[in-house]
């Protein structure tokens, strides 16, 4: 049976792939397993039905046969591992792809959440004036950092893997406020990651969620 993962019946960016289930989405097309998807209202995430699958009432799940994952990087880790495509042959190389995966989540993704939560929920308050400018360093610092290493290189360790997914996944939630724009290396990065074929795939699946138009190829 085809796996199944959950996702937002009404998500908050109406379709623009920042939602979480899009990581997972992503590594599903690009190791070509075709998935089912159940959309699920805010109010049944809180429900016991669906914290039996996920403790903190969050989205995305994955249930295949009878494992249930959450967390999107444990997801995207759990497809690299059983299927070619995401992740090197060679060991050492396979554990730094891995890294890239944490980096991404656990170095990157922080930062650029407070960031954004504080856009989204404190802009009417008396600190955010004072709070953001330190918020909007702590992730400048990060992109410093993240684009001296990546240089002139196309992805962060040789080939494509899970741990671009994962770093690219992360830095489209900048948005539009383009702080990657100070970092043109980043922005070409995020560009490639954007124009493969299998993120484009899932971008449009997620997308059809929202605008009700079947994606390419599904009627
Ligand atoms: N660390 C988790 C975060 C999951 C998460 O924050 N999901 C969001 C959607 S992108 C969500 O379900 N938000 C609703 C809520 O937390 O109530 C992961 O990577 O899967």
């Amino acid at each position: 049976m085809a796996p199944t993962i959950t996702a937002f019946e009404r998500s908050p960016d109406r379709g623009k792939g920042l939602a979480r289930d899009m990581r997972v989405r992503w590594a599903l097309e690009e190791v070509g397993v075709a998935y089912d998807v159940r959309l699920l209202p805010f109010e049944a995430m809180k429900r016991h039905a669906h914290l039996a699958l996920h403790p903190f009432g969050q989205i995305p799940t994955y249930e295949e046969d009878d494992l249930v994952l959450f967390e999107s990087g444990a997801i995207v880790l759990h497809l690299a591992q059983r299927h070619a495509g995401l992740l090197p042959k060679d060991a050492d190389a396979r554990a730094r792809a891995i890294s890239w995966m944490f980096a991404a989540l656990n170095t990157m993704e922080p930062p650029i959440i407070e960031r954004g939560m504080a856009y989204l929920f404190e802009r009417e308050k008396p600190w955010y004036a004072e709070r953001m400018p330190m918020l909007e360093q702590r992730v400048d610092v990060r992109l410093a950092q993240l684009s001296a290493r990546l240089g002139d290189a196309g992805w962060l360790d040789g080939t494509f893997s899970a741990g671009d997914l994962m770093m690219v996944s992360v830095l489209l939630r900048l948005g539009s406020s383009r702080p990657l724009d100070a970092y043109p290396n980043l922005a070409a990065y995020v560009a490639r990651g954007e124009a493969r074929p299998a993120y484009g795939r899932a971008f449009a699946d997620q997308l059809a969620v929202f605008t009700g138009t079947p994606a390419p190829g599904q009627a």
